[in-house]
């Protein structure tokens, strides 16, 4: 990997050589992290004014404003990310990151996105959702040529419409977003008071199909994937997404995997506010408490942290909150197997039964590079969920503008699900 960002850099320089030196004076610094928590909002330091987003395990690129145009660079490179402790994958992304790092304007800004290429093969980017020129829209051979390795394209346009965005490459795309290419927008309304929250959180839903042991997803993958991540990231290696309870908060989630997620939250019901093609006027919303996000749909669904606690959240379809789940596992639930676990053991030295596996007092060694299929220890035991899943944490005594988390909710005295002891009633017929 050192070799190639070498080599790429190198091919960078020449090609900025060949296009001269104020070119090359006039690209904007390339800003790169590798860090994998949630940061917190960062406020404008120039420009006009927002409530700035909170990207769920990511943060917000800077810009350079000029000429009262604000300018990014995005940088396509490979990258490694951590999946969650345990596992990383090699991916391709954006700025040392996959997700990309999250764009913040303000509508009617005008933009100008510096993309360079540093993978193997040509790229774009695609301004999903985006009002802009025809020429701005990124998909290669459509709308402009693609960005080969090495070069670096400029996209001009103006930020026409406050919502939620995504951008992804369209060259190569199957390969590119199963490597994970992709990032969200978010453009700021005109007014900073439209639509007030506390706390907006954004994040993308990706997928990844990774054999346990390995580092690269396979990329011909077409529905069977193994890994189901928000933001590349899988439970429990996701954070909690924190508010103060009586606080507005809103989650923008835009689905860029290659199949529907339908997002459960616990304990309260929330709004779709907003689509990926703009906001859901009041009087045409209803209350909710799964919405289902179809591919390239953005939901910023919005409700009210009315009661403190844990808050599950996740999609609600079961093999999605599973890591690295074997596909082709026979059911077993009601079959007699002493009779043909004695049999195997006879054959077969050192024979576990699955019986044996589930008795054991310490769990089962994972192979190299990946996770158990379902896990993450809480405060009463394993929480058996993997991938796409998250804990919203309301707490009465959390300071506003306060993303740390809180740690484990303390129930009061009385309000946790408790053991009953005693003997059974007798079994009645009903009459
Ligand atoms: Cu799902």
């Amino acid at each position: 990997m050192v070799t190639r960002r070498r080599l790429f850099t190198g091919i960078a320089a020449l090609a900025a050589a060949s296009v001269g030196k104020s070119a090359l004076a006039a690209l904007p610094e390339i800003v790169s992290s590798t860090a994998t928590h949630t940061r917190a909002p960062v406020a404008p330091p120039n420009g006009r004014p927002y409530r700035p987003v909170a990207t769920l395990n990511g943060w917000t690129l800077p810009w350079r404003l000029r000429d009262g145009v604000k300018e990014f660079h995005l940088v396509a490179e490979p990258v490694e990310r951590e999946i969650a402790p345990g596992m990383k994958a090699h991916l391709w992304g954006y700025n040392g990151q996959s997700p990309g790092p999250t764009i913040e304007v303000v509508e009617g800004d005008r933009v100008r996105m510096f993309v360079t290429n540093r993978l193997p093969e040509a790229t774009s980017i695609h301004w999903h959702g985006q009002r802009l020129p025809n020429g701005m829209d990124g998909v290669s051979g459509l709308n402009q040529p693609s960005i080969k390795p090495g070069q670096t394209f400029v996209y001009e346009f103006r930020a026409q419409r406050a919502g939620s965005f995504m951008y992804h490459p369209h060259a190569d795309e199957t390969t590119q977003m199963a490597m994970g290419m992709m990032g969200s927008w978010v453009t700021h309304p005109a007014d900073a008071h439209t639509m007030p929250v506390d706390r907006d959180y954004v994040f993308l839903l990706n997928a990844y199909d990774i054999d346990p042991g390995s580092f690269t997803p396979r990329v011909s993958t077409m529905l069977d994937f193994n890994l189901w991540t928000f933001n590349s990231r899988a439970f429990p290696g996701v954070d909690p997404m924190v508010a103060r309870q009586g606080e507005r908060v809103r989650i923008r989630i835009g689905n860029l995997t290659m199949t529907n997620h339908p997002m459960h939250l616990h304990g309260h019901e929330f709004e779709v506010a907003g689509t990926g093609g703009g906001w859901v006027p009041e009087g045409a919303r209803w209350p909710e408490v799964t919405t289902d996000i179809a591919v390239g749909q953005v939901r910023a669904i919005e409700f009210t942290a009315a009661a403190p606690g844990d808050w599950a959240f996740h999609c609600h379809k079961s093999h999605h909150t599973m890591n690295a789940m074997g596909h082709r596992v026979p059911t077993m639930l009601g079959v007699d197997q002493s009779d043909l676990e004695r049999k195997i053991a006879a054959l077969v030295p050192n024979y576990m039964s699955p019986r044996d596996m589930q008795n054991m007092d310490a769990p089962m060694a994972l192979p190299d590079n990946t996770l158990p299929m379902m896990g993450g220890a809480g405060p009463y035991g394993s929480i058996e969920m993997g991938g796409m899943f998250t804990v919203v944490k309301i707490r009465a005594d959390l300071a506003p503008g306060d993303y740390r988390d809180p740690g484990w909710y303390r129930a009061p005295p009385n309000t946790v699900a408790y053991l009953w002891h005693g003997e059974p009633p007798p079994i009645q017929v009903p009459p």
